[in-house]
């Protein structure tokens, strides 16, 4: 059977949009740093029939009838994070990374209490209690920031924690690209009785391939999403390490009442079933390959970037992601870049960085990374070509530069956006995106 062959049929519209997207996977550089290219078994999972079934409650304890294959599946994928995370306790239901940093709040916090996490525009998550996000409109945020070397500022954050006395302390990024100081957190944590959770979204695959430091000692909670560097379906997990049960022993219980009932209904069992695949996956000695050569391709493009005079915040990497610091053209230039890459193929987002002089929305830097390009094959010498052709979209769209009139932005936007279909060198690196991708195949059973 032809993957689509009913879709095809039933809903030609939808149809042209998934054959599309599956044309711009195979034929771009997919290089935002939180997405990545999940295996075919996880794709079966997802559109299985176990997308059909209601199964409120946990393995054994459910509130439906029929769940004798939910909990199979539930039971392995606890099991396969229990054990590649090192933790006592894994709940594998929440429905995306929001949602369970959510639950991890409503478990451990009363509205009002004092939090703690990487400022935004620094490169934390929204959900760590940046102003527009309810993590901080609920509760007392008290964000720590990066130094002037784009490096986390410990000092800052072990001085607010003093002061303030928060209840929980988040370490974790969005838009970091060195190693997370779980270490110097635990201690900070300890001394003011703070929980510390770990949010390793970003992170987990590499924290499972061994190239980037485990927060399993250090932090009460680990959160993470599973579809990033972990490479499997959109989804995320919840786990209560040792050091958590030891402050709390009810602190397992506690989490899985506030996933179920306290905050989601029935959990999606598709996505339950290709977490389990991608957790099995990723405890093979081959994820241990994958997770070094994220890497490795990561610092490698940093090296032809910064050859090229491109500047990055840090000055380089240490994990699966690139910040560039665009300040050099101009500031809030981010979405000249971000269009003009997406304009030769290679899709990359627009973000602040740290000390932004724009705006969120409005950035001036690019975020971008290397796991999906790695699932493709890619090696350091393709990062080398990326790179180049990276710099050279940069320094093509140069000259243009974000109205500091606001009322002027969206005609200066449509203007260059109207210009870019017509820039050559972009026409030219649109050409080798794809004669680099054509030595690459992207999901060969798919054939649409
Ligand atoms: N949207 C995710 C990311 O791109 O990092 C975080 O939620």
């Amino acid at each position: 059977m032809d993957w689509f062959e009913n879709i095809k049929k039933s809903d030609p519209e939808v149809f042209d949009a998934i054959k599309n997207e599956v044309a711009r996977q195979r034929n771009g550089l997919e290089m935002i740093p939180s997405e990545n290219f999940t295996s075919i078994s996880v794709l079966e999972a997802l559109g299985s029939v176990m997308t059909n079934k209601y199964s409120e409650g946990y393995a054994g304890k459910r509130y439906y009838g029929g769940n004798e294959y939910v909990d199979v599946i539930e039971r392995l994928a606890v099991e396969r994070a229990k054990k590649l995370f090192a933790v006592p306790h894994a709940n594998v239901q929440p429905y995306s990374g929001s949602p369970a940093n959510l639950a991890v709040y409503l478990a451990l916090c009363k509205p009002g209490d004092t939090i703690m996490g990487l400022n935004l525009t620094d490169g934390g998550h929204l959900t760590h209690g940046w102003k527009t996000s309810v993590s901080g409109q609920i509760f007392k945020s008290v964000p720590y920031h990066v130094k002037k070397d784009g490096y986390i500022d410990i000092d800052e954050a072990r001085k607010l924690a003093q002061e303030s006395k928060p209840k929980l302390i988040w370490i974790g990024a969005t838009a970091y690209t060195r190693e997370l100081p779980f270490e110097d957190f635990a201690q900070i944590a300890n001394d003011v009785g703070a929980y510390l959770v770990a949010d390793i979204s970003h992170i987990s695959g590499l924290i499972v391939s061994g190239v980037h430091k485990s927060p399993a000692k250090h932090a009460h909670l680990i959160t993470t999403t599973t579809h990033k560097t972990l490479r499997g379906p959109r989804g995320a997990m919840i786990m209560v390490t040792d050091k958590g049960v030891e402050k709390d022993p009810a602190l397992p219980g506690k989490i899985d009442s506030t996933i179920f009932p306290g905050l989601q209904g029935g959990p999606h069992d598709s996505a339950v079933a290709g977490i389990a695949i991608a957790l099995l996956e990723a405890s093979k000695p081959s994820f241990r390959e994958y997770g070094v050569q994220i890497v490795n391709n990561s610092k490698a493009l940093a090296a032809e970037l910064m050859r090229n005079g491109i500047t990055l915040v840090t000055g380089g990497t240490d994990n699966h992601m690139l910040l560039i610091d665009l300040t050099g053209f101009g500031k809030g230039t981010g979405v000249f870049v971000q269009d003009a890459l997406g304009k030769a193929g290679i899709t990359v987002n627009k973000n602040t960085i740290p000390n932004e002089p724009s705006s969120p929305f409005y950035p001036s830097g690019i975020r971008l990374g290397t796991p999906a390009l790695t699932t493709m094959g890619m090696k350091e010498d393709d990062m080398k070509k990326v790179g180049a052709m990276i710099a050279r979209v940069i320094n093509d769209v140069k000259g243009y530069q974000l109205p500091e009139s606001k009322e002027e932005r969206a005609a200066y936007l449509e203007k260059f956006r109207r210009e870019l279909d017509e820039r050559q060198e972009i026409k030219d690196v649109r050409k080798e995106v794809l004669d680099l991708c054509s030595n690459f195949t992207l999901y060969p059973q798919i054939k649409i």
